[in-house]
C-alpha cells in the first residue's frame, strides 16, 4: 500500500538468469509482487546466450547452482563435474517450473530505458516491446559479463563470410564441417571453443594477442556414489561455500608459500595439476595472489607444462604467458587446449608482432598476410560487469543518468547501489565480488540481501533507500585499496575495464572475499541500512 500503491508490482527485475529467477521466487515467496523483464526467448540469461562449441562452467555443477531449497539440490542429478551450457540451460528451466515462476517473466523484451519518478517514488521502465512496467523498487539482475564486447574492424561489413560472436552463437548451431574457420581471442571462452572448433573444422587459424594461462579442467562424468555423498552433507557443504572467500567450499586452510622449498611446491603444484580446476593451484598457498615471488614459482610451473605439451617450439612459445601474475586475469581450465596446436590443421597467428589490420571480403589482414576464411568467430569478450546496466538509459533524481555518473569509473554503495538512483538494486555490481569466484554464491547472497531489505523497509513505511556520492566513493576507494594489496592490478584485464575502448580503469571486483563482504554487507542490515544509506530522503525533503 502507501505511496507507491499504484504500480504494476513491487519490484522489476531485469534479466530472467540465475540471479533474476530466484529474485522472482525469493519476493513472491515474502508477499511481493514481481515482473521479470528478459530479452531473451527463454529464460537462462548467460546460459541462455552463450551456446558456442563447448561452453561449460568452470566452476564444479554442485557448487555452481542453488542452494536456497534442499528438496531442489536433493532431486536435481548433474551429471559432470562441470556442467556444460545445455545442462545449465535445462537447469534453469526446471527451476523456472519447479517454483511456477515463469507467470512473473515476460520473455523476448528488451528493458531500453528506466527512469526514476519523484513524486510517484517508482521506477518506470521501457522495452524494446513498446511497454512499459512502473515498480516501487528495481533490480538489475542483468549479468556480470553479458554485453559482447566486439572490435570495431574496419571492414568487417565487406567480409563475404558468416562472422559470430561466441556470446550470440545462433541457436541451431554452426556447421563448420569442411570449412575455414578463424578464430579471434583466447580467454576463457576462444580457450574453450578451440580444442572443439578444430576437431570439426578442415582448417583453424587462432588469432592471439595476449597468452593465457589454463589448466586441465579434468572434466569427468559423476558417478552416484559421489553424488550420493555429496547429497548426503548437501546443507554442510552450502554453510561452507557461503562462507568460503571465493563462494566454494574447501576442505584445506592453505598456508603460505614462502619460505616453502622449490621441490615441495612443485610437488603440490603436480598434485594440483592431476586433480583439475582452479582452486588446487590459486589455493596451493595462501599468499598465490599476494606474493609476487609465490606466483611466479606456479606460473613456472605451467609455463613448463605448456612447453611439454606444444611439440612445436616457437608455436609453444607464442602460447607462453609472461609478463603477469598467473590468476591476476581470470585463470582458464580446459581440456585439451594447448594440444589442440599439435594438430596439422592448426594455425598460431601471433597478434603481438603483427596486429589485425583490417576485414576482407576474404579473411583477415594483418601486416602484410592476408589470412583468407570462410567463417570468423569472434570469442572477444564482454563489456564486464557495468556494461549491462549502462546498456540501459537509467535515470535517477533530477534526470540525473547513470551512465554519466559512471563516466569516471563505475562506484556503488557495498557495490548495490549507485547513489541518485533510490530503490534502484544492482546484483553483482562494480566493487561487489562479482566475479571473483563462484557467481552463484554471491547472486544468492545479493538476492537475499536485496528483498530481505525491501521487505524490511515496507515493514518499518520507508518508501526509499539509497546511496550518497561519498559513501560510493568510499567504498570505491576500499575497494582500490584491497586489490592493491593483491597482484590483480598486475594484469590488463577486464575486471578493471582495461578491455574495452575507452571504458574509465577502475578495478571493479570487491577482493577481500565473499567473507568479508558478506559480514560487512549484514553489519549494514543489522543497523538497518543507515550507516550506509539515505532512508526516506524524498519525504523529509517535501515534509
Ligand atoms: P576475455 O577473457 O575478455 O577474452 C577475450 C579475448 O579476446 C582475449 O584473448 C582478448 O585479448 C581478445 N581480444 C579482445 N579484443 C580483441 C581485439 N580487438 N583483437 C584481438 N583480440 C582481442 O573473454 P572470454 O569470453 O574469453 O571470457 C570472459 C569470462 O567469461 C571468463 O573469464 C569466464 O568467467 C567466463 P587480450 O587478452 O585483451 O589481449
Amino acid at each position: 500500500g502507501g505511496k507507491q500503491g499504484g504500480a504494476d508490482a513491487d519490484v522489476a527485475v531485469v534479466g530472467a538468469g540465475f540471479a533474476g529467477l530466484y529474485l522472482a521466487h525469493r519476493a513472491t515467496t515474502l508477499g511481493l509482487t514481481v515482473v521479470v523483464l528478459e530479452a531473451g526467448e527463454s529464460v537462462g540469461g548467460t546460459w541462455y546466450w552463450n551456446r558456442y562449441p563447448g561452453a561449460r562452467c568452470d566452476v564444479e555443477s554442485i557448487d555452481y547452482s542453488y542452494s536456497f531449497s534442499e528438496e531442489l539440490q536433493q532431486e536435481w542429478r548433474w551429471t559432470e563435474r562441470y556442467a556444460s551450457q545445455p545442462e545449465i540451460l535445462r537447469y534453469l528451466n526446471h527451476v523456472a517450473d519447479r517454483f511456477d515462476l515463469r507467470r512473473h517473466i515476460r520473455l523476448n523484451t528488451r528493458v531500453t530505458a528506466a527512469r526514476f519518478d519523484e513524486d510517484a517514488l517508482t521506477w518506470t521502465l521501457t522495452t524494446d516491446t513498446d511497454e512499459t512496467v512502473t515498480a516501487a523498487f528495481c533490480v538489475m539482475a542483468t549479468g556480470g559479463l553479458s554485453v559482447p564486447n566486439r572490435p570495431d574492424l574496419p571492414g568487417l561489413d565487406d567480409f563475404r563470410g558468416e562472422w559470430y560472436h561466441t556470446a550470440r552463437w545462433p541457436a541451431g548451431g554452426v556447421d563448420l564441417r569442411g570449412r575455414r574457420v578463424a578464430v579471434v581471442g583466447t580467454g576463457s571462452t576462444g580457450i574453450q571453443a578451440i580444442p572443439m572448433i578444430a576437431r570439426e573444422a578442415d582448417h583453424l587459424i587462432v588469432l592471439q594477442r595476449t597468452p593465457n594461462f589454463s589448466v586441465p579442467a579434468r572434466n569427468r562424468p559423476l558417478s552416484e556414489a559421489e553424488l550420493a555423498k555429496v547429497k548426503a552433507t548437501y546443507a554442510r557443504r552450502r554453510a561452507r561455500g557461503r562462507i568460503a572467500p571465493s563462494g566454494v567450499p574447501s576442505d584445506r586452510e592453505p598456508s603460505p608459500g614462502r619460505g616453502v622449498p622449490p621441490e615441495r611446491r612443485r610437488q603440490a603444484y603436480e598434485a594440483g595439476w592431476a586433480e583439475g580446476g582452479a582452486s588446487p593451484l590459486l589455493r596451493a598457498y595462501s599468499d598465490m595472489l599476494v606474493d609476487e615471488e609465490v606466483n611466479a614459482s606456479l606460473a613456472d610451473f605451467v609455463r613448463d607444462k605448456i612447453g611439454e605439451i606444444v611439440d612445436d617450439p616457437a608455436t609453444a612459445a607464442a602460447l607462453t604467458p609472461y609478463g603477469y601474475p598467473l590468476g591476476a586475469k581470470r585463470l582458464c581450465l580446459d581440456t585439451d587446449y594447448f594440444a589442440t596446436y599439435n594438430r596439422p590443421n592448426v594455425e598460431l597467428v601471433d597478434l603481438r608482432k603483427t596486429p589485425i589490420e583490417r576485414i576482407t571480403e576474404t579473411g583477415i589482414q594483418t601486416g602484410d598476410t592476408l589470412y583468407e576464411t570462410d567463417v570468423i568467430v569472434f570469442a572477444t569478450g564482454f563489456d564486464a560487469i557495468s556494461g549491462a546496466v549502462t546498456a540501459i538509459d537509467v535515470r535517477g533524481r533530477a534526470d540525473r543518468s547513470l551512465r554519466d555518473y559512471w563516466r569516471t569509473g563505475p562506484r556503488a554503495t557495498l557495490g548495490l547501489m549507485a547513489a541518485g538512483f533510490p530503490n534502484l538494486f544492482l546484483v553483482n555490481g562494480p566493487g561487489s565480488p562479482a566475479v571473483l569466484g563462484n557467481v552463484l554464491a554471491f547472486i544468492e547472497h545479493h538476492v537475499e540481501w536485496i528483498i530481505d531489505c525491501i521487505d524490511s523497509l515496507r515493514r518499518d513505511g520507508i518508501h526509499t533507500i539509497e546511496s550518497s556520492e561519498d559513501s560510493d566513493e568510499r567504498w570505491a576507494v576500499q575497494v582500490d585499496e584491497i586489490a592493491a594489496a593483491t597482484l590483480y592490478p598486475k594484469a590488463e584485464s577486464w575486471f578493471a575495464g582495461a578491455n574495452v575502448p575507452g571504458k574509465p580503469r577502475r578495478f571493479l571486483p570487491y577482493a577481500a572475499g565473499l567473507h568479508t563482504y558478506r559480514a560487512r554487507c549484514d553489519d549494514s542490515a543489522a543497523r538497518g541500512y543507515g550507516a550506509d544509506f539515505v532512508l526516506d530522503h524524498a519525504l523529509s525533503k517535501h515534509a
